[in-house]
Formats: structure tokens, C-alpha cells, sequence
């Protein structure tokens, strides 16, 4: 039984002005060639298969044509919902898709029978069960208490989540035990999740993680999985040294930081009823992406071997020092791509960190700010003892966390 565990496209995402359609277009295309070549049962996607709630239709399409295209191939689609899907679109075609051997788990069900999902071999037969656990957003699985501070909140979604692992997981074992019972032997039990767990390392485009939907969900809250299929981290990782919980990341870098995070799907083997291996497959680099720091000089010569490097044109965000001062700063770096296979997609200033206020002579704009650091900028133009720009930054924190949460 091999399963593809994939997660994070953003199918949709406008990046910084770009988009990503090629991309995702590639990639898709590499991912069904992938699953035949490699004889893959089942493909599940843990979460943000869209980069928003209201995805263009260019989007839509790549969604559906994969869809057809893998149908084409007999293999079984399990889609989840993220963080970044909205639970009323991916539902509305959930019915339909279910009619092509897709079943899409938007949120947690009304009847949580649904996200107990029997995984077959190619042959047809019963070789895995899922657990199927999308996003879980906090009204799914508990009912708002007033009056409780952010700290209990978190304390009773955490409880809720864990909860709702271990009736999923009990239900499953039920499948399992019914299947040994029948033909001797257990159906290993793989679980999903779209969220952060201790251990795991972030990135600029997982924002959450910074403002703290759920901090960090325990792993020792999961009941004992045979596989854990994460979503939502864009680094692909294991979480802690376990080899059966994985991240397999986002297939496109997001962010700039996300370069060299050598992006991959992971295969995940059970032979008989064990997990058996996981293999990572690396997606191939569908557009380059590059970030540059120096001064006007350093750029030009860095930007002219990057050309050498690349024969499609390389998207580039540039850090400016020294030089950060001269006003026409954007121009004179459009001016040193000139003839080059090169885009630039942002303009830093090096300097900008450590001046004050929310826009300045440097002309630092909106867009190059985290909204953290929007709301330290501001913090910091007021004349505050330690203690009270503490509690204003705790506040900040809290309603954030509440934000999110209600
Ligand atoms: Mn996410």
C-alpha cells in the first residue's frame, strides 16, 4: 500500500504581484506522472489546497483538471481543508467530486463517520484506514466560553482537538479489528492534521505560527498513529525524531525564505499492516527564485551570475546596503537588471530595521512590514516605560490569540 502525502499548494496565491499558475500548472502535471510512475494507491492532501477563501477561477480549474486527470488513473484523492481554505467553498463540490473517487473533508463533519475514510489497494482491496483530520477551527469543536482568558482557550481547544483524534481513532481501530477478524490481519491506521506541532520550525508565509492561532498542539496528544500526515509547516520535516510523523511542506517555495527548502511529496509504504518507508520525492524547481543583499555594485555582479546560472528569468528580492540611502533607490535597481534574465519582485532597505516609525524618509512601505511589526513600529514612537509597552505588547497578543480563536 503507498500513499502520497502532499499539502500547502496556495493554488491561487498572488505573490507580490506575480502569479503562480505556471507553477502550480507544473507542478500539478509532475504529480500525476509521479503517481503512475511510482504506483501510488491513494494521494492525500493535508490542507490549503487555495491560497484564500475565494480562490480565482484559474485556480478552480487547476483544481479540477487535476482532479479529472488523476481520476484517470484510478487512484483515490483525499483532500482536506487548511487554514487557508474556506470550509463553504471546498464543500460545494463535495458531493460531485465523491462521484469520482475523491472524498474532500472541508471541516470537522456533523457526522464524524465521514472523516473515517477506508483506503484501498490497487487491486481494490481495504489496505489502510484514515483518520482524516482537516483544519479544525475552534467553534467545530467547542462551544465559547465568555469569560475565559486566552491562556484557557487555548487549554480547552488543545483538550478539544485531542479529543476529536482519539473518537476518530477509536472508530478506526473498529475498522481494523473488524478487518482482522475477517482476514487475519489489522489495517494500519493513518491520521492527518493541519496545524503546528512541538518541534516544528516555521517560515515567513505561516504567519499563524507568529500570532498564535494554537500555538503548538502536543505530540504526545495524538493517539498512537501508524502515520501522521501533517500539513500547514512549509519545511518538510519530522516531527521530533519520528519517523511516522511528517510534514511533507508546501511543493513551491511561498516566500522568499522558503528558498533552498528542497521541496518535496513524501511516498509513504506499509507492507502488510506497518508503516515500511517513507520516501521524500523532490519537486522540481518550476521558477527559481533568488534573494540578494549588498551594495549596488555587489548586486550588479551577483545579479549578472545569477543570469549565467539560470536560463529562465529568475525572480529576485534584493536587500540594499550602503547605498539604502539615495532616494531613487527602486529605480536605480530596476536599472541594474536592465537586459538581464532577472525580476525583481521586492526592494529592501537594509537599514530599515532599525529606523522608527511606520513610514519614513526611507520610504518604507506597508507591504514591506510583517502587521507585527506594524504594531511595534507604532509601540515603539511612544515614549513608554518597559513595563507599560510590555502590557501593551501582552494586549496585542491576547486579542490577537482571541481573534483567531473566536
Ligand atoms: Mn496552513
Amino acid at each position: 500500500m503507498r500513499i502520497l502525502h502532499t499539502s500547502d499548494w496556495h493554488l491561487g496565491q498572488h505573490f507580490m504581484g506575480k502569479t503562480r499558475l505556471e507553477e502550480h500548472h507544473a507542478f500539478l502535471s509532475w504529480l500525476v506522472e509521479q503517481v503512475q510512475a511510482q504506483a501510488v494507491d491513494a494521494v492525500v492532501v493535508v490542507g490549503d489546497v487555495f491560497d484564500t477563501g475565494t480562490p480565482p477561477s484559474y485556480a478552480r480549474e487547476l483544481y479540477n483538471d487535476f482532479i479529472v486527470k488523476l481520476q484517470q488513473t484510478g487512484t483515490q484523492l483525499v483532500i482536506l481543508g487548511g487554514n487557508h481554505d474556506s470550509v463553504a467553498m471546498l464543500n460545494e463540490s463535495r458531493n460531485l467530486l465523491g462521484c469520482l473517487n475523491v472524498q474532500v473533508i472541508p471541516g470537522v463533519m456533523a457526522d464524524i463517520d465521514e472523516q473515517v475514510i477506508v483506503l484501498n489497494n490497487a487491486s481494490g482491496a481495504p489496505a489502510a484506514v484514515l483518520c482524516a483530520v482537516p483544519f479544525i477551527r475552534a467553534r467545530e469543536v467547542m462551544s465559547s466560553e465568555s469569560g475565559q482568558s486566552g491562556a484557557d482557550k487555548q487549554r480547552s481547544l488543545q483538550e478539544a482537538i485531542a479529543g476529536h483524534y482519539q473518537q476518530l481513532f477509536a472508530r478506526a481501530e473498529q475498522h481494523s479489528a473488524q478487518h482482522h477478524q475477517q482476514h487475519g490481519q489489522r489495517l494500519p491506521i493513518i491520521g492527518t492534521g493541519h496545524l503546528t506541532t512541538v518541534g516544528a520550525s516555521s517560515s515567513d508565509s505561516v504567519r499563524e505560527i507568529y500570532i498564535g492561532t494554537l500555538d503548538a498542539f502536543p505530540v504526545n496528544a495524538f493517539p498512537p498513529l501508524d502515520y501522521l500526515a501533517l500539513g500547514h509547516i512549509h519545511r518538510p520535516q519530522k516531527v521530533g525524531a519520528h519517523e511516522h510523523m511528517r510534514y511533507c511542506g508546501s511543493p513551491i517555495a511561498l516566500s522568499f525564505d522558503e528558498i533552498g527548502q528542497g521541496k518535496e511529496v513524501l511516498l509513504v509504504d506499509f507492507e502488510q499492516q506497518h508503516l515500511s518507508a517513507v520516501t521524500p520525492l523532490s519537486v522540481p524547481v518550476f521558477q527559481p527564485l533568488a534573494r540578494l543583499t549588498g551594495n549596488l555594485q555587489q548586486l550588479k555582479e551577483a545579479m549578472q551570475a545569477l543570469a549565467a546560472q539560470h536560463t529562465q528569468p529568475v525572480w529576485l528580492e534584493i536587500t540594499v546596503s550602503e547605498d539604502d540611502y539615495l532616494s531613487d533607490l527602486p529605480a536605480r535597481v530596476e536599472a541594474l537588471a536592465e537586459g538581464l534574465p532577472v525580476e525583481i519582485l521586492l526592494v529592501r532597505r537594509a537599514r530599515s530595521a532599525n529606523q522608527q516609525g511606520l513610514s519614513d524618509a526611507s520610504g518604507l512601505t506597508l507591504s514591506e512590514l510583517t502587521p507585527d511589526e506594524v504594531f511595534e513600529r507604532r509601540l515603539a514612537l511612544e515614549e513608554l516605560e518597559a513595563p507599560v509597552a510590555k502590557a501593551l505588547h501582552d494586549l496585542y497578543r491576547q486579542l490577537i490569540t482571541e481573534e483567531e480563536l473566536s
